[in-house]
């Protein structure tokens, strides 16, 4: 059903229905598409908000990305028909919208392209798709061969749908000087101001051939005519009929009518994309339209994501994490890092959490991602809810709603950057902020943990106003009276990570002030917030702690429970009450759920969170943000939880097992933000991927393997050396990239070693730590682990 190549650098699915919404993703700066392996897509490119180039039929609200996204006969796609002309028959690549019974199918989704190969009636198609490396558009190559032993006559047709562009202007026709079809638009708005923004939108949307094809439809309706999709009636003529649109749904199909030879295979290249007026047009075609131009922009690409390829190699006992943590993790980690979910106002914790897993892979990114967001920081230490990249950008969305917990992202996502890098000077550089002053990022980020301290009621518990990291928790605090249970002990570790590295820096004054503050945060969670079991989710505007035993929907969530372990609100005797409560009810086979039991209608003293669906999104799914913190909090512990981190770590990524992919439903090419939740409410649906692969998860999870299983660590002086492999293993080997050296450790059980030892060039270190670490060098280390 689906296997991995023998190189890693590719998954292959072999069938079209068993997990019919598994696909992959490419993209660059300016454009991200997401296809399935039946054939559909999404695309989206930033103008420099994100917008579309092809619809659906109808208007489509304009939203963000959204999970579990539904396809049908009409979504947005990119197919090739294909006609006997000698009997009729027909059939599409790569699967959609026909849907005949192939006799072979591969979708291969590769880290730089993805290929689809459909076989039927003695004809194979192969289509690929590119992205260049800085444009936004498609490059696709499409090959026909004949495989059925004896000539063959057929037509081939590219379907490339538009759909419905606007409801002001709309139309398509056929463009010789382009040879191909060009659908034009205006974007419908009603402000005259938006006149003037919306005049340099691309709203034209090309399909251009590189060799001429014998005919062309350019409207939905004269290609499909009454015979729909499965069976188009254009199909039934020996030509498209040269169709144009006119305030009509615009299309692009093209018909290739082929006499092929015994064995004989064509090769097709298409480019399809977005544009302004005919001169960009012209120019894309010109710059990409044809063999050398799609292979060195194929190479180019290549390099592109190359370059995102991360700080770790590893061989374990199990083979697939290994492939996934070596060839698709770090990509998922590089997308979120270079293109911030294609937004131009990502909400801060977001954009922190993002460029904190940048740090593993491009830290000079991450470190100007620090230094601007601290740009927008407003002058009472606040944090805004989203970051501004590009000038005259607007908050949206999510990001007009207050959320307090922004302040807390700053030293949290600041101590992978720095353990990364070492890299303190960034502490002095100097932040001009809109007000014009121009504090350091050191004392910025101390006025942000001021304003942490000071956000607090009566009960020195932190407030919540319409949302903490739980986005849709809109109503707990809505009257200004309600807190978070997490935020509270997300203060207090900030606090504390934050009088470290105040310590660092000489400041024993201020390191002792913010610890004296951490431990009041804490005191307070223990003493509003215990429920005797585990800590609570927060208290309400009407003084209700919720997230506790008595709570018989949401009784027990696992954000308090991880943050407070990192946090140092809970003692051993706590923890290990906490754990166990999550093991029993939070647990499934798919990951651990985020709270338990789901919601089944409105808390309105809570919000919107609990009227999504049970068992979706933040309503009790395995969210995967919430639970890679709780495995970062096990790993924190320093190996006493190596079991139940690892299982947990192991649960987040598809598969292995074919059981276990048809229920995820996904690829093991990334981690989506939720599996289906609700495992003892509806165990029909628990596990199924939501397919969205923008998640604040990933820049976690690859901690979790380099510092956590790996423990290979940096600190201000160089590389810890502290290992956390589960009790099933007996050795690991971990190539990892450090300060410009290579590391290459051979992790081993040792019965006789009280504690990790490390040995370097046949020398044992005093103490599991590598220092004065040379750029370019190799260290080879001999790590022996009790
Ligand atoms: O969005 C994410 C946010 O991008 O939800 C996380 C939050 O920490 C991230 O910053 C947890 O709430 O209803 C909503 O608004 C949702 O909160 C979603 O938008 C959610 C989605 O999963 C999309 O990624």
């Amino acid at each position: 059903l689906l296997q991995a190549t023998a190189d890693g650098q590719r998954y292959e699915l072999r069938s079209p229905s068993a997990m019919p919404a598994a696909g992959g993703f490419l993209w660059n700066q300016k454009i991200m598409i997401n296809a399935t392996c039946r054939g559909y897509a999404t695309a989206q490119f930033m103008q420099p908000e994100p917008a579309k180039y092809a619809h659906a039929p109808n208007i489509e609200a304009k939203t963000f990305m959204q999970p579990e996204q539904n396809y049908y006969a009409h979504h947005p796609g990119r197919f090739v028909y294909v006609k006997d002309e000698e009997t009729g028959d027909h059939f599409s690549a790569p699967y959609e919208p026909v849907r005949a019974p192939l006799d072979r199918f591969v979708f291969s989704a590769g880290k730089s392209d993805m290929v689809w190969t459909a076989e039927y009636l003695g004809l194979r198609l192969e289509m690929t798709l590119r992205l260049p490396m800085r444009d936004a558009a498609e490059l696709w190559t499409v090959k026909v061969a004949n495989t059925s032993g004896r000539p063959r006559k057929v037509s081939v047709y590219p379907y490339f749908p538009i759909g419905y562009m606007s409801w002001m202007n709309q139309s398509a026709e056929w463009r010789d000087d382009h040879c191909g079809v060009v659908a034009s638009s205006v974007t419908p708005y009603q402000r005259s101001e938006d006149y003037f923004k919306n005049k340099y939108l691309k709203d034209k949307t090309y399909f251009l051939c590189e060799t001429p094809p014998d005919a062309w439809e350019a409207r939905q309706t004269a290609f499909e005519g009454e015979g729909g999709l499965h069976a188009p009636s254009a199909l039934r003529n020996p030509k498209l009929s040269g169709s144009d649109a006119r305030y009509e749904c615009p299309t692009a199909a093209v018909q290739y009518r082929l006499e092929l030879k015994t064995d004989e295979e064509r090769e097709y290249r298409f480019i399809f994309g977005p544009a302004f007026d005919d001169a960009e047009i012209r120019d894309m075609r010109s710059k990409y339209l044809s063999k050398e131009a799609f292979a060195q922009s194929a190479r180019a690409y290549a390099e592109y994501i190359e370059r995102g390829k991360g700080c770790l190699r590893i061989e374990t006992p199990d083979k697939d994490l290994d492939n996934f943590v070596n060839n698709w993790l770090a990509r998922q980690v590089y997308y979120h890092g270079d293109v911030n979910r294609l937004t131009t106002d990502p909400q801060t914790r977001n954009y922190l959490q993002d460029n904190m897993g940048m740090s593993f892979i491009k830290p000079d990114v991450a470190r100007n991602a620090f230094v601007h967001s601290l740009s927008q920081q407003k002058e009472n230490g606040a944090m805004p809810d989203g970051i501004i990249l590009v000038e005259g950008a607007e908050l949206k969305y999510i990001n007009q709603v207050p959320h307090t917990d922004h302040c807390v992202w700053l030293p949290v996502t600041l101590e992978v950057y720095l353990a990364e890098t070492g890299d303190y000077g960034l502490l002095r550089e100097k932040v001009r902020s809109e007000n014009g002053d121009a504090l350091t990022v050191f004392e910025r980020i101390s006025r942000a943990m001021d304003w942490l301290l000071s956000s607090r009621d009566h009960r020195g518990l932190s407030y919540i106003a319409q949302g903490d990291w739980c986005d849709p928790m809109n109503m707990a605090g809505y009257k200004g009276k309600g807190v978070s249970g997490w935020l509270t002990v997300a203060t207090g570790f900030a606090l504390n990570l934050w009088a470290a590295v105040c310590e660092h820096e000489g400041d024993a004054k201020l390191a002792a002030q913010y610890r004296a503050g951490s431990q009041e945060v804490n005191n307070a969670a223990n003493k509003h917030l215990w429920d005797g079991e585990w800590f609570a989710r927060g208290i309400t505007d009407d003084d209700g702690v919720f997230g506790v035993q008595s709570d018989r929907e949401g009784r027990i969530w696992l954000n308090p429970q991880a943050w407070s372990i990192l946090s140092g609100a809970a003692n051993a005797e706590q923890r290990a009450k906490m754990l166990a409560a999550v093991d029993a009810q939070l647990g499934t086979p798919y990951g651990v759920q985020m709270f338990a039991p789901a919601y089944s209608g409105m808390r309105e003293d809570i919000g919107r969170v609990t009227q999504k669906y049970p068992g979706s999104a933040e309503n009790a799914s395995v969210y995967n943000h919430a639970a890679v913190f709780y495995i970062h909090s096990l790993y924190a512990l320093g190996g006493v939880e190596a079991d139940r981190a690892y299982r947990l770590l192991r649960q987040m990524i598809p598969g292995p097992g074919e059981d276990d992919y048809r229920r995820r439903g996904q690829l093991p090419v990334y981690i989506p933000n939720y599996y289906r939740g609700a495992w003892h409410e509806y165990p029909r649906t628990a596990g199924r991927s939501s397919q969205l692969f923008n998640t604040g998860t990933v820049s976690w999870a690859y901690r979790c393997f380099v510092e956590g299983l790996c423990g290979l660590r940096g600190d201000a002086e160089g590389l810890l050396v502290q290992p956390q492999l589960p009790s099933a293993w007996d050795g690991i080997k971990a190539t990892r990239l450090f300060r410009g050296a290579t590391f290459i450790a051979d992790i081993r059980r040792d019965s006789g070693a009280k504690e990790v030892t490390v040995t370097l060039d046949g020398e044992v270190l005093p103490k599991p730590h590598v220092s004065n670490i040379k750029a370019g060098q190799t260290y080879k280390l001999s790590v022996a682990i009790p």
